[in-house]
């Protein structure tokens, strides 16, 4: 799997940085998803308590990884990453449906950010392998995403566990960010 995503990834090659946030509630898969990619080694930095950023980066393309939700006092420290992000990486899990509204009003907030105005979305409606998970067009109804105005986004269906629908997802992603459709 690991060299379907590098092959993936090096369409990025290049001397600028490409900055992807890959967020979501807490227990959606993105720690799962960026080990999925098997790009480099997943460093693990500590800014404030109860809030871990997790980073790889590849070449000149840097993953960063946290949770969104729970403590309010710590989102002022998720700006010092908002800067020059390329895209973000949205990763709800299909299965939660007690908590998908919580997923979306923490959307919602982030993209209400001025430093990530210009970043595309990609939503992943993880878990697909779970028993009684939300299709995507449930996950995107209940996210609202058709009424997102003036952004690039898409929404993929996919499984961390099992891998399927990443590699389409990440595909469009790096069609995006390599400037094909934005
Ligand atoms: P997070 O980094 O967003 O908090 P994690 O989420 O990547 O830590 O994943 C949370 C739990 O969900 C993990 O289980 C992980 O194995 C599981 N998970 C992630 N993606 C999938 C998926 O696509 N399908 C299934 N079935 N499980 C998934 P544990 O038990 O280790 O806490
Ligand atoms: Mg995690």
């Amino acid at each position: 799997m690991g060299a379907i995503f590098s092959r993936l990834f090096s369409r990025l090659w290049g001397s600028k940085e490409v900055r992807i946030l890959i967020l979501g509630l807490d227990g959606a898969g993105k720690t799962t998803i960026l080990y999925r990619f098997q790009i480099g080694e997943v460093v693990t930095t500590i800014p404030t308590v109860g809030f871990n950023v997790e980073t790889v980066t590849y070449k000149n393309i840097k993953f960063q990884v946290w949770d969104l939700g729970g403590q309010t006092s710590i989102r002022p420290y998720w700006r010092c990453y908002y800067a020059n992000t390329d895209a973000i990486i949205y990763v709800v899990d299909s299965q939660d449906r007690d908590r998908v509204g919580t997923s979306k009003e923490e959307l919602v907030a982030m993209l209400e950010e001025e430093e990530l105005r210009d970043a595309a979305l990609l939503v992943l409606a993880n878990k697909q392998d779970m028993e009684g998970a939300m299709s995507h067009t449930e996950v995107s109804d209940a996210l609202g995403l058709t009424s997102l105005r003036n952004r690039t986004w898409t929404i993929y269906k996919c499984s961390a566990k099992t891998g399927e629908g990443l590699t389409e997802a990440l595909d469009w992603l790096v069609n995006v960010v390599s400037g094909g459709k934005k």
